[in-house]
């Protein structure tokens, strides 16, 4: 069903790879839209699986800022662990270019691949949604 519509399946999620750019906001809100959040990443297999999908285009991710000057945050409220994370981020980066840059994406086809761009950018974008079984 959710294959067929075109969503991925890795380790208990769907991944929806957009085929349209959108603003970060208003892609968070299609990934809503179906039941999904712009992608957190909290694991190496997790960015490793993205960033390979992603074939060197550009996609938004569900990390931005509690506001211009806050701390990063994944929408899906994944806790960011600064740390961990630091590894995912494109050498230099986050560099807060021209001070108007509060959403990431997925920039570079590595391991290393984080960038920090305006929200307002309209970037293809990629939705998680956790695949939930009932119990028999
Ligand atoms: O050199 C890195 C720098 O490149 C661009 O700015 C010139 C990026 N801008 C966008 O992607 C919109 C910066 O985010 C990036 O840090
Ligand atoms: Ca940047």
């Amino acid at each position: 069903q959710m294959v067929s519509q075109g969503w991925k399946y890795f380790k208990e999620n769907f991944y929806y790879f957009s085929q349209v750019p959108k603003t970060w906001y208003s892609a968070q809100q299609f990934c809503m839209s179906r039941d999904s959040q712009l992608t957190s990443v909290a694991s190496e297999s997790e960015q490793e699986f993205l960033y390979k999908m992603a074939g060197g285009l550009f996609y938004w991710i569900g990390l931005t800022k509690t506001g211009s000057e806050g701390d990063w945050y994944w929408v899906d409220n994944t806790p960011f662990d600064k740390v961990q994370s630091a590894r995912f981020w494109i050498p230099g980066e986050p560099n807060n270019y021209g001070n108007n840059e509060h959403c990431a994406n997925i920039k570079m086809s590595s391991l290393q691949s984080w960038n920090d761009a305006s929200c307002d950018n309209k970037l293809l974008f990629i939705c998680k949604r956790p695949y939930i079984t009932s119990e028999p």
